[in-house]
Order: C-alpha cells, then sequence, then structure tokens
C-alpha cells in the first residue's frame, strides 16, 4: 500500500473515533456498534479515488512544497468527507436501483439487520459530513465556502439522480425519449460535480483559492466526470463483475444508460423493435437479448471510439490552461481513469 493511502487510513480512523464520540448524542453500546458497523461498511471498502484526490491535488497545487502534518491531515479528512458523500449516495441509490451488490459485498440494504434502517443510515452518512467539517474547519477563513461548496455539489448529485430516477418512470417506459443529450446532463449532474470538481475544488479552497475563478478547470473535469459515468454505463454491462464488485442492473432497470442510447442511433427498425420488447424487463432471457444485440450492434466498438475521442479532448482542453500545476492536477486525475477496468 502507497504511503498516502496507509496515512489517509489512520485519518478515517481518528473521524469515526471522534464520531462514535460526539458528545451530541449519547451512545448506548448498541447505538455505537451500529454506527462502527455502517461506517466500516460503507465507507472506506471502495477505490478511495476520490478522498486520495484531494491530498494529491493539494500537493500539485502547492507545488512540491513539503506539507507540514496538519495540512495532511486536513486535506485527507476533506477526501473522507467526499468518500462518506459517496457512502451516503450508494447507500441510497442500491435502494433505488433495486442492485444487489456493492464493493464485491451484499449492498448495505440487503443485510437481512438492515433493511430500510439504511435510508436513516444515508442520513447519519451525510449528516456526519458537516460534523467532520465543523469539528475541523469551523476557524478555518474558507470555512463558510467549504459549507457553500459541499451544499451545492450534495444538491447537483440529488438532481442528477432525480433525472436519472424520473426517465425511468414506471407505466412511461418510453425508449424514444432517450438521447446523448439527456444522457449526458443525468450523468453530469449525478456523477461529474461530486466525482470530479468537488476534490479539486476542496484543494483549491485549501490552497486559499477562490472558486470562482476556477470555472474553466470545472468545465474540464465536469467532462471527465462525464467519461467516467460513460465507462459506469459500460462495465455495467461488459465488465467483470469479480472485478468491479457488482452486478450491473441499467438494462433490468430501464436505464438512461450511453449504451441504450448509442445503440438507439446504430439500430435498423427490427433492431429497434426487440429493444423496445426487451429493455427495462427483470426477465434474464430479456437481458441476453439485449446484450446480444449490443454485441451485433459493435456497441464496445462505438465505446471505444468514444473513448479516445474524450481522451483527446480532454487532454486538449488541459493543455489550454494557463497554470502548469492545475494541468499537472487535471492530467493526473485522468490518468487514474483513462481505459480503467473498475
Ligand atoms: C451512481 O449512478 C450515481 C450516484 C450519485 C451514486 P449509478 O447508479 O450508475 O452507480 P452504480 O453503477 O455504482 O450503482
Ligand atoms: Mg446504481
Ligand atoms: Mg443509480
Ligand atoms: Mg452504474
Amino acid at each position: 500500500m502507497s504511503e498516502l493511502k496507509s496515512k489517509f487510513l489512520e485519518v478515517y480512523s481518528v473521524l469515526k473515533s471522534e464520531l462514535l464520540n460526539d458528545p451530541s448524542f449519547e451512545f448506548t453500546d448498541e447505538s455505537h456498534q451500529w454506527v462502527e458497523r455502517m461506517l466500516d461498511y460503507n465507507v472506506p471498502g471502495g477505490k478511495l479515488n476520490r478522498g486520495l484526490s484531494v491530498i494529491e491535488s493539494y500537493k500539485l497545487l502547492k507545488e512540491g512544497k513539503e506539507l507540514s502534518d496538519d495540512e495532511v491531515f486536513l486535506a485527507c479528512a476533506l477526501g473522507w468527507c467526499i468518500e462518506w458523500l459517496q457512502a451516503y449516495f450508494l447507500v441510497l441509490d442500491d435502494i433505488m436501483d433495486s442492485s444487489h451488490t456493492r464493493r464485491g459485498r451484499p449492498c448495505w440494504f440487503r443485510l437481512p439487520k438492515v433493511g430500510m434502517i439504511a435510508v436513516n443510515d444515508g442520513l447519519i452518512l451525510r449528516n456526519q459530513i458537516f460534523r467532520i467539517l465543523k469539528k475541523h474547519f469551523r476557524g478555518k477563513p474558507y470555512y463558510v465556502d467549504l459549507l457553500d461548496l459541499f451544499n451545492e455539489v450534495e444538491f447537483q448529485t440529488a438532481s442528477g439522480q432525480m433525472i436519472d430516477l424520473i426517465t425511468t418512470l414506471q407505466g412511461e417506459k418510453d425508449l424514444s425519449k432517450y438521447s446523448l443529450s439527456i444522457h449526458r446532463r443525468i450523468v453530469q449532474y449525478k456523477t461529474a460535480y461530486y466525482s470530479f470538481y468537488l476534490p479539486v475544488a476542496c484543494a483549491l479552497l485549501m490552497a486559499g483559492e477562490n472558486l470562482d475563478s476556477y470555472t474553466d478547470v470545472k468545465n474540464v473535469l465536469v467532462e471527465m466526470g462525464t467519461y467516467f459515468q460513460v465507462q459506469d454505463d459500460f462495465l455495467d454491462c461488459f465488465g467483470d463483475p469479480e472485478v468491479i464488485g457488482k452486478v450491473g442492473t441499467d438494462i433490468e432497470d430501464f436505464k438512461c444508460s450511453w449504451l441504450v442510447v448509442k445503440a438507439l442511433e446504430r439500430a435498423n427498425g427490427d433492431q429497434k423493435k426487440l429493444l423496445y420488447e426487451n429493455y427495462g424487463k427483470s426477465d434474464q432471457a430479456c437481458v441476453a437479448k439485449v446484450k446480444e444485440l449490443y454485441k451485433t450492434l459493435d456497441i464496445q466498438g462505438a465505446f471505444e471510439e468514444y473513448e479516445t475521442e474524450s481522451y483527446e479532448k480532454i487532454i486538449k482542453q488541459n493543455e489550454a490552461h494557463p497554470s502548469k500545476a492545475v494541468q499537472a492536477v487535471l492530467k493526473s486525475f485522468l490518468a487514474k481513469i483513462y481505459r480503467r477496468q473498475k
């Protein structure tokens, strides 16, 4: 494990123990155990890309200057706030998407003792972000900006989730309304802001920058986040569940996935009919027919084309940026996700 990652995980233990000793709540043994188990199950088990990016970005912005222990701790704490936000969204996302697995284990709400208590656990996770921020950042000049940032990004993500969900409304299943522009809107809001813009914005605030002067950086990050979610859509169908840690449900859920939008673009009349008849059904025979059609239409090839185009576009946008430090931040982000398998 890298030094950075082990430091990062150490900070998790500190934050967890602070939350479990929060003086605003009188924990009983039972509730203490519940929260600890809930956190360990949902917060630290992912790739931690988002969280680690805060500290990596901050380092790059400081251009090689040695960071104090305090700075490292604070950057890690902000990274964890993003991982907490992600945990909160995923716990609820898995309920809404009727998913079964996440990070190689049953989704939290699928555990027999948990069920719909997971909804409230999601709220607890959400609240804990602001408790962490309050404890460690209240005295900082950028505290208000930080609160505002987390609130804005949460709003964008929840709005993205809303449009993701209402396009699939039962009884109105209509593939003809699916298009690349609708897809783009959904993924920009549900994924790009919190996964890509938020970590860099946190690092910028810590470095004393004003976010209003970084709209171009935001645009590149949103582009990367869009590319990242197209990959997620691709892996939902073609990824190895052993590697991605989850079994896809996009076809069953009638999701406005990049794959179905591309398939609609490429399909002839008969193939469209097949899609209309089989997309959005939980019957595995229907799912298999859709996957078969994706193969016939070479959606995999379309995806590879998109991947190359998108990569080049992002590189170009990136090179246009005046600051070398900012370029380095964006580059390291892109390197992490380009052609990812998980
Ligand atoms: C996830 O979209 C978005 C958020 C905000 C959690 P998704 O349902 O495609 O994610 P996953 O494939 O991980 O369930
Ligand atoms: Mg999901
Ligand atoms: Mg979802
Ligand atoms: Mg997905």
